[in-house]
C-alpha cells in the first residue's frame, strides 16, 4: 500500500503531541493518527551548526522525519519571508508586508534544501502531500529530484485577492511553481477564485470549469476542500471533563457570571484588539452586563520573534489593563487575559462552560476553534457562537451569530443577543451547526483530498496511455 507523506514547516515531535496550539498541527496529528505514514518538516530547532541530515524518529504509526534550521535560514525563511511578507499578505494586512531580496532567497533556499533532504526517503508509490504558506515551491523543488509521485498542496491561510497579490515583488515565481503540484486544495471558493484570476490575469494560464488549469507547459487540478475537527472525539473530550478540575475550577471562579470565551493564537488576524473594544463597548452601552459576565481571553504567544507580535503584545496588555482598570470591582474583573497552551481535553471542557464564544478573526482561512466551540457544546443547553464572516468558518456556520469583526457595536451588539438568547433558538442554531461539523470532520476532509489526488494519478496515466 502506498504511503502518505505529509510535509510541513513544523513537525511536532510525539512527545509535544499532548497541547497543541495550531490549526495545521492539530488537523495534521489527527489525520496521520489513524492511517500512519510520514510525516515531514522543520523540527523547530535553530542551530549555528544544522547540517540538512534529518532526524528520524518512530512512533506508533508516524514516522517523524525532522531537519533543524540554520539561524540565517530560519530569519530569512520563517520569520522575513513566510510570516513578514507571505502571512500578512495572504491575511489582506497590505500594511504589515515586509518584503526583503534576502528574505526571498532564504525562502527559496530552504525550500530546496528540505526538499533535497527528503527526495532520497521517496518510494515510487508515496504520495506526498505538502502543507501551507511556508512550503509553495516545495513541490517545484522535489520535480528537479526527479521525483513523478503524486504532489498535493493545501492552503490552510486564505488566498488573496489578486490585486493584492500582484503587490507581491516576483509573485510569477511564486505562481509558477504552483503549478507544480497535482492537486492543489484550498479552504473556500472565495479563495479558489482568487488563485483562478491570478493564474489568468498574472501569468497568463488558462483555467477550467472543472478546476483544471495550465500554467506554462504544466497543467494541475485547483479545488475546494473546508478542513474540519474530530468532531466526535471532542464532543466526548468535553463530556468528560464537564466535572474536571479545570472546569470545575473555572465555573466556581465565575460564581454564577456567564463566560465568554476566546481562544487564539497570539497573532494579529484573529482580530483580538478588536474584539476587547468589543467587550468595552459592551459593558458601556449595555451596562446590565457589568458584573454579570467575565470574559477569558486565550491566546498563547506564538512567532515571537516577529517585530509585529511583539508590537501586538504590548497593545493587548495595554488594553487588558484599561478595561479592568475602568470596570473592574473588588470582586469582578471583566477580562481575564491568559497567554499560555492547554490540553484539548480541558479547552473542550472551558468551551462547554462557555455561554458564548468569540471567534471574530479579521481573515481566517478557516478557523478550528469555531468548530470545536460547537462541538464542545451541552445539547440541552448549548452556548452561542459569535463568528467573524471573514473566517473560512462562516461558509458552513451559518446559524452563529455572524459579526463585522472590525466593528466593536456590531460585536457587542452580537454578544448581547446571545446573552438574552432562549434555550429554544440556541439548541436550533447549535443543532444546525453539529450537524455540519459532524458531516465535515478532519477525516471526511483528507479523504476528500486524497481521493481527488489519486484521481489525478489516474488521469495522468490514461493521458500517458
Ligand atoms: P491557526 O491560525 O492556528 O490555523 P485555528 O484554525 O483557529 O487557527 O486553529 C488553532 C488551533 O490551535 C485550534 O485547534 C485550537 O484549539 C488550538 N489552540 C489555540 N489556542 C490554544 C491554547 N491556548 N491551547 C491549546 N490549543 C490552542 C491555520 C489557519 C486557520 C485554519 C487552520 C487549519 O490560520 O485558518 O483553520 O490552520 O487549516
Amino acid at each position: 500500500m502506498s504511503r502518505l507523506i505529509i510535509v510541513s514547516n513544523r513537525v511536532a515531535s510525539p512527545s509535544q503531541q499532548g497541547v497543541r496550539a495550531g490549526g495545521l498541527a492539530v488537523a495534521m496529528h489527527e489525520a496521520l493518527d489513524r492511517y500512519g505514514g510520514v510525516w515531514f518538516g522543520w523540527s523547530g530547532e535553530t542551530k549555528d551548526d544544522a547540517t540538512w541530515n534529518p532526524r528520524v524518529v518512530e512512533a506508533g504509526n508516524v514516522t517523524y522525519v525532522t531537519v533543524d534550521l540554520k539561524t540565517e535560514d530560519y530569519q530569512d525563511y520563517y520569520i522575513n519571508y513566510a510570516n513578514g511578507t507571505l502571512w500578512p499578505l495572504f491575511h489582506n494586512q497590505l500594511g504589515l508586508i515586509k518584503f526583503s531580496r534576502a528574505g526571498f532567497d532564504g525562502y527559496l533556499r530552504v525550500n530546496a534544501k528540505m526538499a533535497e533532504a527528503l527526495a532520497p526517503m521517496i518510494r515510487p508509490d508515496d504520495v506526498i502531500w505538502v502543507h501551507d504558506y511556508h512550503l509553495i515551491p516545495f513541490g517545484d523543488e522535489l520535480r528537479k529530484h526527479g521525483i513523478n509521485n503524486q504532489i498535493g498542496f493545501f492552503l490552510h491561510t486564505p488566498f488573496p485577492p489578486r490585486q493584492l497579490f500582484e503587490a507581491l515583488p516576483r509573485h510569477t515565481v511564486l505562481l509558477h511553481s504552483f503549478a507544480a503540484y497535482d492537486l492543489i486544495g484550498f479552504q473556500t471558493d472565495e479563495s479558489l477564485h482568487a488563485f483562478q484570476e491570478s493564474v489568468i490575469e498574472l501569468a497568463h494560464g488558462r483555467c477550467y470549469g472543472d478546476g483544471a488549469f495550465i500554467l506554462g507547459d504544466r497543467h494541475g487540478h485547483a479545488a475546494v476542500f473546508p478542513i474540519g475537527i474530530d468532531t466526535e472525539r471532542f464532543a466526548k473530550y468535553a463530556r468528560r471533563t464537564a466535572r474536571s478540575r479545570h472546569t470545575t475550577r473555572l465555573k466556581e471562579s465565575l460564581s454564577g457570571r456567564a463566560l465568554i470565551i476566546g481562544v487564539d493564537r497570539l497573532d494579529y488576524s484573529k482580530g483580538i484588539p478588536n474584539r476587547f473594544d468589543a467587550i468595552h463597548a459592551l459593558l458601556t452601552d449595555h451596562p446590565e452586563h457589568r458584573n454579570q459576565v467575565s470574559f477569558l481571553q486565550i491566546a498563547p504567544h506564538s512567532r515571537s520573534d516577529v517585530t509585529e507580535y511583539k508590537v501586538l503584545r504590548k497593545e493587548l496588555e495595554a488594553a487588558v489593563g484599561a478595561i479592568n482598570g475602568k470596570f473592574a470591582e473588588y470582586d469582578w474583573t471583566p477580562l481575564r487575559y491568559v497567554n499560555r497552551a492547554f490540553s484539548r481535553l480541558v479547552l473542550a471542557g472551558f468551551y462547554r462552560a462557555a455561554r458564548i464564544g468569540l471567534v471574530t478573526p479579521l481573515r481566517d482561512g478557516m478557523n478550528l476553534v469555531a468548530k470545536e466551540y460547537v462541538a464542545a457544546q451541552d445539547p440541552d443547553d448549548p452556548g452561542v457562537l459569535v463568528l467573524s464572516r471573514f473566517a473560512g468558518a462562516a461558509n458552513e456556520l451559518k446559524a452563529a451569530l455572524l459579526v463585522n469583526p472590525y466593528d466593536a457595536d456590531d460585536i457587542a451588539n452580537a454578544i448581547h443577543r446571545g446573552l438574552r438568547m432562549s434555550l429554544d433558538e440556541r439548541q436550533m442554531r447549535w443543532k444546525h451547526m453539529m450537524d455540519v461539523v459532524s458531516a465535515n470532520t478532519v477525516t471526511t476532509w483528507r479523504e476528500a483530498f486524497l481521493a481527488s489526488l489519486y484521481e489525478t494519478q489516474f488521469e495522468k496515466v490514461a493521458a500517458v496511455g
